[in-house]
């Protein structure tokens, strides 16, 4: 205790050095996207979209300096409510909206669409068991699938939020075989999110957020997920150094293999139990994290993103999007390859199999 109390006196952050944790130095980030980026976000009437969309419009999906022709996609139903949300978005006069379409209709959604933030799903409803709900959404997201194979930009990249994200991934990425796969992922970033701030509480003494590095989510975004800190480590608020690894920062096993572990798996269903709502504000704060560092880059600092597994280097299933540790750059990322120890490699494969078994289901349809 004395020893990450030394840590942290050393080290009080300047309201600069949170700044550019918190930005992830987007303010200096040239525009990713030569003139307007096309951007859609889907369930755009939902909670989360009632968060993201606000987050765009400030320059943390793709930076300051990037203009934006927003799309928003939902159901008809929801065709009302969307125009209240867009008639909000003019009212903050976002200087960085060069356009905003509302509508329900895929081909107007879809056509030339350069990034695509899938976030509208169906949620689990009375009486329904697990596959159900994976059925219900492989067809939404087949359908999604198919409009971007057959409207979006080539390199479209794609984010997938509504759940089951992963496999709701995997079913968009093979209705659409003309755009690269590596186009394809799924978010996690929450669960790491979540992740690091636990981790910064347990410390304690003034460690901050912003100090903690490599914290993986391994495999699916749902309660199989391996969250894991074996390649973590604590920097200096003022140098960056590596001060210590978390494992030695945090000096408790039992915490770190179970209150740790299943804290971070439940995490959404406390959020639930709580708030009497799933997470909305949170969730779209990591998937603006998720993207702005895609496409902005992340100068080596390693992210969790689900990504589509095939060639990857730890053996798992070569049909899946699975949760690695990355490495962005300029719309591209990089799986890196980690010592992996026997203890987290039989995690890896749990979580590995329920992806292939959900695979499965979705597939029969
Ligand atoms: P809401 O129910 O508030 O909104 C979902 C919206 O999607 C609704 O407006 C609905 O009409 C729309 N929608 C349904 N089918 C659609 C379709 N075919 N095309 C376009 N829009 C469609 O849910 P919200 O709280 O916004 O959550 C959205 C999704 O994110 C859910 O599936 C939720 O489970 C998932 N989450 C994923 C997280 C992650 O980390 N990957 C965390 C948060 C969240 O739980």
């Amino acid at each position: 205790m004395h020893r990450i109390n030394k840590i942290a006196n050393q080290l009080s952050p300047s309201t600069e050095e949170l700044k550019s944790v918190e930005t992830s130095g987007c303010p200096s980030c040239p525009a990713p996207y030569n003139g307007v980026a096309k951007v859609l976000v889907t369930g755009a009437a939902g909670n989360i979209a009632y968060s993201i969309l606000f987050g765009i419009g400030r320059g943390k999906l793709l930076g300051p300096n990037q203009k934006i022709e927003l799309y928003l996609l939902d159901i008809p139903i929801m065709a009302d409510k969307m125009k209240g949300v867009v008639m909000e978005l003019k009212d903050c006069s976002f200087p960085i909206f060069t356009k905003i379409i509302s509508t329900t209709d895929y081909k107007t959604a879809f056509t030339d669409i350069d990034v695509a933030l899938l976030i509208g799903a169906k949620p689990r409803g009375k009486g329904m068991v697990r596959a159900d709900l994976l059925k219900a959404n492989a067809n939404i997201f087949k359908g999604q699938g198919k409009a971007i194979e057959q409207y979006a930009s080539r390199d479209v990249k794609v984010v997938v939020v509504g759940n089951p994200a992963n496999t709701n991934a995997l079913i968009t990425m093979k209705n659409a075989p003309s755009i690269p796969p590596s186009n394809f992922t799924a978010m996690t970033r929450l669960d790491q999110n979540r992740a690091i701030s636990q981790i910064a509480d347990k410390i304690g003494n003034g460690v901050q957020v912003g100090q903690i590095n490599n914290v993986i989510i391994w495999g699916n975004h749902s309660k199989t997920q391996y969250p894991d800190i074996s390649h973590g480590y604590l920097t200096c608020k003022k140098t960056g150094k590596v001060v210590t690894s978390l494992k030695s920062a945090i000096n408790d096993e039992f915490w770190i293999d179970n209150t740790f572990i299943s804290t971070v798996q439940q995490r959404g269903k406390a959020i639930i139990d709580a708030r009497g709502l799933s997470s909305a504000a949170s969730a779209a704060n990591a998937c603006l994290d998720h993207v702005r560092d895609w496409l902005c880059g992340t100068n080596g600092r390693i992210v969790s993103m689900a990504v589509p597994s095939k060639g990857n280097p730890y053996g798992i299933n070569d049909d899946i999007i699975y949760s690695f540790p990355v490495t962005c750059s300029a719309g591209n990322y990089t799986i890196v390859k980690l010592p992996i120890s026997m203890k987290s490699y039989q995690r890896m494969k749990k979580t590995e199999q329920e992806l292939v078994e959900e695979r499965k289901v979705a597939l029969s349809i």
